[in-house]
């Protein structure tokens, strides 16, 4: 569909990949890469607004990238409801994909199908399309999206077991230091506590021995007593190990998030929480979160089903956009499971665009959690603050957001001079500049 009318037809889309700086954080795929890929859109219309748009920038999800963009010219960004028929027209199979169109990006996170890579790119389109729709009329992206219902989005602080720096001195030093015990992890959410004001802490997991992680939580609620506290080791438990854990720590957290891999998996162990497992102690009743075992509507009935999850991570980078998270939450409103948001390593367009369509949901159950203050560069003229742990939710049309086209230009010609294979994230890689044998676990680890 055009829009002439209105000049919401599109004339150009523009993609620009970067390399961000991004520390050494640990996680149980290995560590965080010096420079991490990400892909700018913008989406310029007729009328001469230009909206933004932020999505993961490898290889994969760039080949996917440039059909869509050129397939857009013409269209209006009003056209919301025929991105998906779009892409699945114009995008085929990311390279590297298997017959089945998947790509296996490693260990207990499996693959990716292609039709999973063409939600995450057209997110990115989506968000820019609503952008440059709210600039056109005045209006902000959550007024597009029927209008918030909060003017103030929490987030917790998203803590990481970190080395000082990357092995070799690769990438940007930073002033963190080390946290790699439950002392330097009480450190850095202190840190994290009086810059910002965050008031929940989720510390990311499935690093050291489950004993280990487990007096970190322990330290961080004698330091914080009575905050909402998670722990996210992304799924490298067996289900005996996740039961364990849950069970040492159900008096200080507030959910447990992907102990286990997969979603027969969670659904044992949410069962042995709720005692209904033979031998299970039930004293738990802790509930489980996930980003990793329901990522698409597909996965919704088996878990629901199942029981397997009491709470919905969403992601509007996995689900397609903004439009389609609100339609996620109506589901889980619907069957009475909780809903808040993770994050992967983002800049401040996909901080705007969380924190518009988070302020547009009714039921948004936990602060939703961003890597954003650990990113210390940007596309922005400004960067996006916390105060209290909250981001304000702009009334601004749009998303109310600046871009910096230095700062781009910047970003851009570290990606055009990678030749160091960082293009494409790959946290085992990265960490085999430490550990030269090291394979990402396919299996739970402990
Ligand atoms: O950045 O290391 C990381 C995280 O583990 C990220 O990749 C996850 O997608 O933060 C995410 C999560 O909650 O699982
Ligand atoms: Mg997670």
């Amino acid at each position: 569909m055009t829009d002439a009318r209105h000049g919401l037809t599109i004339t150009e889309v523009r993609l620009t990949p970067v390399l961000v700086a991004d520390p050494p954080l640990l996680n149980t795929q290995g560590v965080h890469q010096p420079y991490i890929p990400r892909l700018i859109i913008e989406v310029t219309t007729e009328g001469g607004a230009t909206g933004l748009g932020e999505t993961y920038g490898d290889t994969a999800y760039l080949a996917l990238a440039q059909p869509l963009a050129g397939a857009l010219i013409g269209r209006s960004v009003t056209d919301l409801n025929g991105l998906p028929e779009l892409a699945a027209e114009v995008c085929g199979d990311p390279p590297g994909a298997t017959g089945a169109g998947a790509v296996d990006v490693g260990g207990l996170r499996g693959v990716r199908t292609a039709g999973k890579l063409r939600l995450s790119v057209l997110s990115g389109f989506e968000v820019a399309c609503l952008d440059a729709w709210g600039r056109t009329t005045g209006l902000p992206v959550h007024a597009l999206l029927g209008g918030k219902v909060r003017d103030r989005v929490e987030f917790s602080a998203y803590l990481f077991y970190r080395w000082a720096e990357h092995p070799g001195g690769r990438g940007e030093p930073d002033d963190w230091g080390a946290a790699l015990d439950p002392a330097g992890v009480v450190a850095q959410a202190r840190r994290f506590a009086d810059t910002h004001g965050f008031t929940s802490f989720k510390l990311k997991g499935g690093v050291f021995p489950p004993d280990e992680e487990i007096a970190a939580v322990r330290a961080l609620a004698a330091e914080f007593p009575g905050r909402p506290l998670r722990l996210d080791p992304n799924g490298a438990w067996s289900v005996p190990t996740s039961c364990r854990v849950a069970d040492e720590l159900a008096d200080v957290l507030e959910y447990l998030e992907d102990p286990t891999s997969g979603t027969a998996g969670m659904a044992e162990v949410a069962a042995a929480l709720r005692g209904a497992r033979p031998g299970a102690s039930g004293r738990a009743g802790l509930p489980l979160a996930t980003n990793m075992c329901v990522t698409t509507f597909d996965e919704i009935a088996e878990a629901f089903a199942r029981d397997a999850v009491q709470i919905v991570l969403a992601d509007h980078h996995y689900w397609g956009g903004l439009r389609n998270t609100r339609e996620l939450a109506a589901v889980c409103r619907t069957f009475g499971v909780g809903l808040s948001m993770h994050s992967n390593t983002h800049l401040g367009i996909s901080l705007a665009a969380m924190t518009q369509v988070a302020a547009t949901v009714p039921h948004l159950d936990h602060a939703c959690d961003s890597h954003y203050p650990w990113q210390t560069e940007d596309v922005l003229t400004e960067r996006i603050g916390f105060s209290d742990g909250r981001v304000d939710v702009s009334d601004a049309p749009g998303l109310g957001i600046t871009l910096d086209r230095d700062r781009l230009a910047a970003l851009h010609r570290r990606w055009l001079a990678d030749d160091g294979g960082l293009r494409d994230r790959d946290d085992a890689a990265a960490m085999r500049h430490a550990d030269p044998g090291w394979v990402t676990p396919a299996t739970p680890r402990w």
